[in-house]
């Protein structure tokens, strides 16, 4: 078959990109090694920037999003079992939208279906050829009938495990890297949530973080060794080892019950340059990962989408690739402004053991700054609200 986009993976950027092509008239298929239900079932981000609720309502998806999301306009932090509030929309005049990236995920299949765009699930074997040739194709597999896929660009979405990035040869290719010596034991539980805002503990016993996802299901987070298993924390454990970690008065508000999902996730931070190759172009968590801490995985997403999107359309509407030729470096300057956030609000909020005392006071210190400084409150609400697109 041939198409004007080919797009490798079907998460929130190869869905959201094949939504705002087609909204400019440019054909596209998506390819996506897992099922939907697959899809579906990945329990994922939480937050959505100002910036992302207008791009999802531009794209005309954001009607459940209106009806279901929770706005909030302020977040809390908490150290040492005292607790301060970040007023978003006081500092910056913007809120963020509470809204499960399973629900956006829902939200595009049924967009894919409603616009007849076209995604391919269950492909195996997925593979990228010529991307260095103004005709770069796809092949794949499914039910072991080998498929090909021919077209002018192939966008490669297919997140940090996928075939897309590698495609581009080692020597164009720099890659930056850091990875923290910790991670998140994350909890969804059919319960009330704690707090009507998210809450980020620091404390001596380690970072948690109190979230939802509606007002009957909860969303919590305890950081824990990079070794540890699922299977050593018991929920008893983890209710325990969360209420010790928030504000005394949080904690004795938590309603518990029965995990529903429970699951570790590492926490690094990266970045492969360009984010270009001949007729590649990457997006997404294919091209950057950033620890949940800044709420900012999903939203780089959108915005990598917005800018590849805005370059396609340029090129096949007004023959320019202009557009296309600054993609990678309109792309990586808003990454790693909120690498930069995501890397800030993990070093501050998180147990080091390794960095000694010096960094513990540090730590104390850029929080008690942050508590009483306006300006560092604005700060950290225009980066948390999403930097302009
Ligand atoms: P995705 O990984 O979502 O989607 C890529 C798609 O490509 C997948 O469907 C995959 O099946 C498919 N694929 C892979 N290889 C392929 C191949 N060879 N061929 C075809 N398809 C292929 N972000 C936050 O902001 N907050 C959070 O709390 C948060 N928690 C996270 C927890 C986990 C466990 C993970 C992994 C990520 C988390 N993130 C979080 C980040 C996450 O939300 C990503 O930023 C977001 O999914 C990025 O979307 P995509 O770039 O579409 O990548
Ligand atoms: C979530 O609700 O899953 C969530 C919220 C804020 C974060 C990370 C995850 O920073």
């Amino acid at each position: 078959m041939r198409t004007q986009v080919a797009i490798v993976g079907g998460g929130p950027a190869g869905l959201l990109l094949a939504q705002l092509l087609h909204r400019s008239g440019i054909d596209s298929v998506v390819v996506e090694r897992r099922s939907r239900e697959y899809v579906m079932s990945r329990i994922r981000a939480g937050v959505l920037e100002h910036g992302s609720t207008e791009v999802l309502r531009g794209a005309g998806l954001g009607a459940r999003m209106d009806r279901e999301g929770f706005v909030h306009d302020g977040v809390y932090l908490s150290t040492a079992g005292r607790g301060f509030r970040v007023d978003l929309k006081g500092l910056v005049g913007k809120s963020v939208t509470v809204y499960g990236q399973t629900e956006v995920q829902k939200d595009l299949f049924d967009a894919m279906d409603r616009t007849g765009c076209m995604l391919v699930d269950e492909a195996d074997d997925v593979a990228i050829h010529d991307i260095d040739s103004h005709a770069p194709w796809l092949s794949y597999t499914k039910h072991d009938v080998e498929h090909r896929v021919d077209a002018d660009f192939v966008a490669g979405c297919d997140g940090s495990h996928g075939v897309s990035r590698s495609a581009i040869p080692e020597h164009a290719l720099t890659t930056y890297e850091r990875i923290y010596p910790f991670g998140w034991i994350g909890v969804l539980s059919e319960t009330p949530p704690v707090s009507h805002e998210i809450l980020y503990a620091q404390h001596e016993r380690g970072f948690a973080l109190c979230s939802m996802r509606n007002m009957m299901l909860s969303r919590y987070y305890v950081q824990c060794p990079l070794d540890d298993q699922v299977e050593s924390w018991s929920d008893a454990r983890f209710w325990d080892e969360l209420r010790r970690r928030i504000p005394a008065e949080v904690a004795d508000a938590l309603v518990t019950g029965p995990s529903i999902e429970k699951s570790i996730t590492p926490l690094r931070s990266f970045v492969a340059e360009p984010m270009r190759y001949g007729r590649l172009l990457l997006a997404g968590d294919a091209a950057h990962i950033v620890p949940p801490t800044g709420a900012k995985g999903l939203n780089l997403a959108v915005s990598d989408v917005v800018y590849l999107a805005r370059a396609l359309t340029e090129h096949y509407d007004e023959h320019s690739d202009a557009a296309l030729d600054a993609y990678s470096e309109t792309a990586l300057r808003r990454v790693w402004k909120s690498v930069r956030f995501s890397w800030w609000m993990t070093t501050m909020l998180h147990r080091f053991d390794l960095d000694g005392a010096f960094a513990a006071r540090i730590q104390t210190s850029e929080l008690d700054y942050l508590s009483s400084s306006q300006a560092a409150l604005t700060a950290l609400a225009e980066n948390y609200v999403g930097l302009p697109l």
